[in-house]
């Protein structure tokens, strides 16, 4: 059989190759600790920093550009608060129960990009979930500026607005490293998360298991489901969107509207030259991953938008909310003309930390829940416990490990 997964052709980023690169430097920093961080730190970013922790986590920010990261924090926190679990008692039996604690991750270390792809938004998409966790301590790395050797000056601002004082002059490779297995200044944490170039995710790569790491974050991805009450100057504008996070980025058309598909298309050339990063945009629409796929009609649209399993899915289509309740797979699902996905990039109150490359198929984006371990408590009294014990001795057995039944009957027989 056809897998459809693979007729919708997907960029491929290759971290295995870099993993064997960045190897060395984990290692050093794992032995060495701080010196290793400096040495790194001078040969990949050109700094020579004499101390990593920043001094005061501070920077400047124009008056409008503070109103909106206020408003886009103030959303995720409403949405985010939302997601707080609540502790669950089931009595198995009279005597016997089961707890379930939802405990947050103690101490947690986001990796922020410098320079081009450093996204104060995805800063909030991080930690305003891991704080209402209660996750205790956050620890931002991000890059050292040449000028300053400080990160930075809209990381530092975004980590004061969000009340972060942990903040190292670290990048790269380097700073998971320096995370994950600590430095006499930096205690090691329990999870990293935060998006990242190549090495960083081959770095994290590396040290999972050490320490938890969020997903592997690919190329972006917007899977538009359209008919033929869609605008298409709308659909244009969307795909365009996305293509311009990276020349590797996807923009699907999924369609039963051949008026529409021309019209998108006719509309792109146009709109794609009269915005800032057109080439990018250009190699994004015109790469293999990105194209228009023709339907019959809505219900083979869902067909193949479920077997893409696109990290942001537009439906603008009718009864958009019903279609949209009947996707299986997709990161987020932005419903009807006016829930463009850049709303959702920063002010929607959503996550923007999605599932990438078909994993929507099986994981969700960034949420309380990531920052949260669910730990069970048991406890059965002693009539509880000798009124199930028959049937574990008789499972230990069959499982051919009877010491496990006898840890329950010797608490019967003396
Ligand atoms: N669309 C990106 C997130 C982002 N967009 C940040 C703008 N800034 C991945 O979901
Ligand atoms: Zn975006």
């Amino acid at each position: 059989m056809v897998d459809p997964r693979k007729l919708l052709p997907r960029a491929q980023m290759d971290v295995s190759h870099a993993v064997e690169q960045i190897r060395p430097v984990v290692e050093a920093i794992a032995q060495h600790g701080r010196s290793a961080v400096i040495e790194a730190t001078t040969r990949f970013d050109g700094v020579v920093l004499s101390q990593l922790r920043v001094a005061d986590v501070d920077g400047e920010l124009e008056p409008e550009v503070e109103a909106a990261l206020m408003e886009a924090i103030a959303r995720v926190r409403k949405v985010h608060e939302d997601q707080r679990r609540v502790e669950v008692t089931t009595q198995v039996v009279p005597g016997g129960t089961v707890t379930e604690r939802w405990v947050p991750v103690r101490r947690v270390g986001l990796y922020v990009p410098g320079g081009l792809a450093m996204y104060p938004s995805t800063v909030i998409m991080n930690v305003v979930p891991a704080q209402i966790a209660g996750v205790e301590q956050l620890v931002v790395c991000s890059p050292p500026q040449k000028e300053t050797g400080r990160p930075d000056a809209r990381v530092l601002a975004v980590c004061k607005l969000l009340g972060v004082d942990e903040v190292y002059a670290v990048g790269g490779a380097q700073a998971v490293a320096m995370l994950a297995y600590g430095t006499d200044e930096c205690e090691p944490v329990d999870m990293i998360t935060g998006p990242g170039n190549v090495w960083v995710t081959a770095a994290k790569r590396l040290v999972r298991g050490v320490v938890g790491i969020d997903a592997e974050a690919g190329p972006t991805e917007i899977a538009i489901l359209a008919d033929d009450t869609a605008d298409p100057r709308h659909v244009a504008a969307d795909l365009i969107s996305q293509a311009e996070h990276d020349p590797l980025a996807a923009s699907v058309l999924v369609t039963s509207s051949v008026g529409l598909a021309d019209a998108v298309d006719g509309m792109l050339p146009e709109m794609v030259t009269a915005t800032k990063h057109s080439e990018r945009i250009t190699a994004a629409l015109h790469g293999p991953q990105s194209g228009v796929v023709l339907v019959s009609d809505m219900e083979q649209g869902l067909q193949v938008v479920d077997a893409y399993a696109a990290e942001h899915l537009e439906i603008q289509a009718r009864d958009a909310r019903a279609l949209a309740l009947r996707v299986r797979n997709a990161g987020a699902i932005f419903v009807g003309a006016y829930s463009p996905v850049s709303l959702g990039d920063y002010c929607a109150g959503s996550n923007h930390v999605l599932p990438t490359g078909g994993c929507a198929r099986h994981s969700s984006g960034l949420s309380v829940q990531t920052f949260l371990r669910g730990v069970h408590l048991i406890e059965y009294n002693e009539q509880a416990l000798r009124e199930v014990s028959g049937h574990v001795v008789t499972l230990a057995n069959v499982e051919d490990l009877p010491a496990h039944g006898e840890a329950v009957s010797a608490r019967f027989h003396s």
